[in-house]
């Protein structure tokens, strides 16, 4: 059995559209980042960084239970682990990898700076803010050149797909305004897929 850790942001929902694409059967335990439950000593013990997502499943590699954080590595070890959304091999899985990189090492943590810029850092400086925008619309406008003429990143739907996908769903204002057509397309169809859907919304 699979326990999921989460909570309803970004890396979360990556952890859990990717097991609800995979059809992997899991329950979810809602990890109340306001309350500070991320920094609590038991969930320190699971992800000893205090963040969420967290996979804790008992039937690991060898048979032995598994504690796995990283939204990226949960959504790369249960597509090599399943089978899907990731070619089994050539120049597609190489693409697939390329791309699911670029939103785990670009789109994902850029979003992330800009979230803090906004939210977090003592003074919200307007000229500030912007780097961290333009430095996200840049990693975006690379992936909307991408979808020209394709349906996904990469051949088939994948977890590259899969990975961008929850940054897009709440910068939907940015996207628009920024005009990144493609991109658009891209995310109403991933929008439409049921178990991206059901993923969108844990922990509830
Ligand atoms: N690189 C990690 C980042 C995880 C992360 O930033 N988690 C955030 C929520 S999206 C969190 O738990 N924040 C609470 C905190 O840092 O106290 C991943 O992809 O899983």
């Amino acid at each position: 059995m699979i326990d999921l850790y989460t909570a309803g942001t970004g890396n979360g929902q990556r952890a859990s559209i990717a097991l609800e694409e995979f059809g992997l059967p899991y329950r979810t335990h809602k990890i109340d980042l306001a309350k500070g439950e991320q920094r609590s000593p038991e969930f320190l013990t699971l992800n000893p960084r205090g963040q969420i997502p967290v996979v804790v499943d008992s039937d690991g590699p060898g048979n032995a239970p598994l504690v796995l954080t990283q939204s990226g590595a949960i959504m790369l070890h249960y597509a090599l682990q399943t089978g899907k959304l990731l070619p089994a091999g050539g120049i597609d899985r190489t693409r697939a990898l390329q791309w699911f990189m670029q939103s785990a090492t670009d789109v994902g943590p850029t979003s992330g700076a800009l979230f803090v810029s906004q939210n977090v850092v003592p003074e919200k400086v307007p000229g500030n803010i912007k780097v961290f925008e333009d430095r996200l619309l840049a990693h975006l406008a690379a992936c909307d050149r991408q979808l020209a003429g394709r349906e996904f990143l990469a051949g088939a739907i994948s977890i590259a797909d899969l990975n961008l996908y929850p940054t897009c769903a709440t910068r939907v204002a940015l996207l628009q305004s920024a005009g990144l057509a493609d991109l658009a397309r891209w995310a109403k169809i991933m929008a439409a897929r049921p178990a991206v859907q059901r993923g969108m919304k844990v922990p509830g």
